[in-house]
């Protein structure tokens, strides 16, 4: 049986996690985490200079204030991919220093939709687990959904761990206004990283554990089986 000798590296170290909220959508998600889960950091990433100001984060990052003057990027994601990419150093520093990243963003507009498939592109480069939680515009939204789903598509091709989670699935749940809709939504979103960390934490630990001994190859712990078999996670409301 082929067996592996890993390096000496203390166990007791704990996989170091960040949730990235880019756009809108993702700043509110990563806000609402900042306050929730401390044992994860959060990092968020706007062009909307006012909308990154009035979230909460353990880092900011402004892009691009040459490109969209801070005004976000008006459902233009043409412009949110070229802002992701001016900045892209900047992101690869920011992001560093993560075992476990959670790219959030609400697809539709300019920002999110654009910049999301740079960011998971940046982190799997890094070598990370990446999960992409990607949030589907309500079908009301209908000018956006033709955008969302190319950017839907660009970041399954890139993050095999991705997550779509629609809207319009919190409608069924009864009548309530669009922030109650979004705040329901954010909650779940919120809920499912904080489970989502905890599996994948312990699948990262139990792999720690076997530091320094001859490990079967069979019984290696495999990150990525938090996922249903065909590379996506789905239906988390
Ligand atoms: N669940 C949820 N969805 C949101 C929230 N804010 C916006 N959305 C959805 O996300 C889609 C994209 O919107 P934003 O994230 O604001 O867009 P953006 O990425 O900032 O793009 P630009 O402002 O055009 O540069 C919208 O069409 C909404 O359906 C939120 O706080 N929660
Ligand atoms: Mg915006």
């Amino acid at each position: 049986m082929e067996s592996r000798i890993y390096g000496d590296i203390t166990p007791e170290i704990e996989p170091r996690v960040a949730a990235i909220g880019v756009g809108g959508a993702g700043c509110n998600i990563t806000n609402d985490i900042y306050w929730a889960d401390g044992s994860i950091d959060t990092i968020a990433i706007n062009t909307d200079k006012e909308a990154l100001k009035s979230v909460y984060a353990d880092k900011k990052l402004y892009i691009c204030k040459e490109v969209t003057k801070g005004e976000g990027t008006h459902g233009d994601q043409g412009l949110g991919r070229k802002c992701a990419k001016i900045h892209s150093e900047e992101i690869e520093k920011a992001i560093a220093d993560y075992d476990i990243v959670f790219i959030i963003a609400g697809m539709g507009g300019g920002t999110g939709s654009g910049a999301a498939s740079v960011l998971a592109d940046i982190a799997q480069r890094q070598n990370k687990i990446v999960f992409s939680i990607l949030v589907n515009p309500f079908s009301f939204e209908m000018s956006r959904s033709k955008i969302a789903k190319e950017s839907i598509a660009q970041v399954k091709a890139i993050c095999p761990m991705t997550v779509v989670i629609d809207n319009d699935k919190i409608l069924t749940h009864g009548d309530m206004t669009m922030e109650e809709a979004f705040k329901a939504v954010n909650n779940s979103i919120q809920s499912f990283i904080s489970q989502q960390k905890r599996k994948t934490t312990e699948a990262f630990m139990a792999q720690l554990s076997n530091i320094g001994e001859t490990v079967p190859e069979e019984s290696s712990v495999d990150l990525r089986d938090n996922n249903n078999g065909n590379g996506m996670i789905t239906d988390i409301l």
